[in-house]
């Protein structure tokens, strides 16, 4: 790997970081195949907590490392997380991610409720936006919260919950009516014990992670669980959304780095036709498309990250051209591994075989790459009719 942690994107403290958290993660993350993914996600969100790594998902004022989530460190750590192992890089983001919402818009004591806890691991935190007929096209969800006295009562279904059936509380948006569209929602912290709600199914995928369907049937919260303003629910997820889809991004650098390792082990060890793997040009080829990839990978994710933490801009186009190119791409470098592994890289628990699981999801969840070229394509339309 070359010294990527010189590039100016990063201060002194994100190489310390960096380092600091291999060398945990090499001494406390098992790697290889997941067995009970429910059972090593709850261990795992203790670990980080106990071992302070999820202080970087909240702010200071709540038990957190820096007065605001910097996003360079999300992404190192997200990156570096990945290549030891997806849960428990899943179960760091996920702290991070379930409780976004509460960090931008909890009152002062929401905040105090909740985020302490989700800093030390002893609450597990979710985010739950998508619905079966509300997916990339957020504005049309169906869920409700109407307000009786001082209670919402929310009716309907979320679904591919991450953390779903393991979560203490969920990030709820729901439709409050106040206009159509995107502008009528609003966001909730609801507890996983409320009556009312329920876990109506577990879902399970290629690379098997918590994840599940949640019913809402008149279940009741306190008025004082909502989240900013009524009608500023779907701002409040982009904003969520807008800090964390970088740090998807870096996941997926992480597992295509560590698909890179493996490829180059096999390549230069791999003796056939009387020289190694490594000596074929097609092998250096296809080396040198992964190894490029991975760099151009990089660069828009750290340019990402610094864009927000030090210009102080959503830089949502900048975010979207980060999340788009390093997943497709991570997919790209990691079937390039599975090739250069043979039939061995088709191989169940071969590492190469679970990163090739690991990655599909990453181009879906927290915006498809269509809905990134959608938001790339307008950003760049909107610059050119301002210039
Ligand atoms: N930050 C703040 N506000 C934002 C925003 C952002 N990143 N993106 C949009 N908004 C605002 C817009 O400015 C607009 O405000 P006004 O109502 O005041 O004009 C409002 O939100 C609606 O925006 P827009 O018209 O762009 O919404 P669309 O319904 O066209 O949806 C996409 C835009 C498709 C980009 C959005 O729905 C999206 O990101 N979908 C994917 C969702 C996703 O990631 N789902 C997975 C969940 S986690 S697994």
């Amino acid at each position: 790997m070359n010294n990527y942690l010189a590039w100016p994107f990063f201060e002194e403290d994100h190489r310390n970081l960096a380092r600091e958290l291999n060398a945990w993660a090499n001494a406390h993350i098992q790697t290889g195949p997941e067995q009970d993914a429910d059972a090593i996600c709850r261990s795992l969100v203790a670990k980080l907590g106990a071992g302070g790594w999820l202080k970087y998902c909240v702010a200071k004022e709540y038990g957190g490392a820096h007065e605001t989530i910097d996003v360079r460190s999300l992404c190192l750590m997200r990156e570096n997380l990945a290549q030891h192992s997806g849960l428990a890089d899943f179960a760091f983001a996920m702290q991070g991610l379930g409780s976004g919402a509460i960090s931008l818009g909890g009152s002062a004591a929401i905040k105090q409720k909740y985020l302490p806890q989700v800093c030390q691991g002893k609450l597990i935190a979710a985010f739950a936006l998508s619905e079966p007929d509300a997916g990339s096209d957020v504005g049309a969800l169906a869920t409700t919260a109407r307000l009786e006295g001082s209670e919402y009562v929310l009716d309907g279904t979320k679904t591919w919950i991450s953390n779903g059936g393991i979560a203490d509380f969920y990030c709820v948006f729901a439709r409050t009516g106040e206009a159509p569209g995107s502008r009528g929602i609003s966001a909730f912290v609801v507890d996983a014990d409320t009556p009312g709600l329920s876990i109506a199914e577990r879902i399970d995928v290629i690379a098997p992670h918590p994840l599940a369907t949640l019913q809402f049937n008149n279940c009741r919260i306190p008025a004082t669980n909502l989240l900013g303003k009524t009608g500023s629910g779907f701002k409040l997820a982009m904003q969520t959304l807008d800090i964390f889809r970088t740090s998807v991004a870096a996941a997926a650098l992480g597992f295509a780095r560590h698909a890179m390792h493996e490829a180059l082990a096999r390549a230069t060890s791999r003796r056939m036709f009387g020289q190694t793997l490594a000596d074929f040009q097609l092998t250096q080829a296809a080396l040198a498309e992964m190894a490029t990839g991975i760099d151009s990978s990089a660069l828009l994710i750290y340019r990402a990250a610094w864009s927000r933490d030090c210009l102080n801009v959503p830089a949502t186009s900048e975010v979207a051209m980060a999340k788009m190119v390093a997943t497709e791409t991570a997919q790209q470098v990691i079937d390039k591994a599975v090739q250069i592994f043979g039939g061995l890289g088709v191989k169940s628990g071969m590492a190469v075989e679970l990163l090739y699981r690991e990655i599909r999801a990453l181009r879906i969840y927290e915006g498809a790459t269509e809905v990134q070229k959608l938001i790339i394509g307008r950003q760049t339309i909107k610059d050119f009719s301002s210039e």
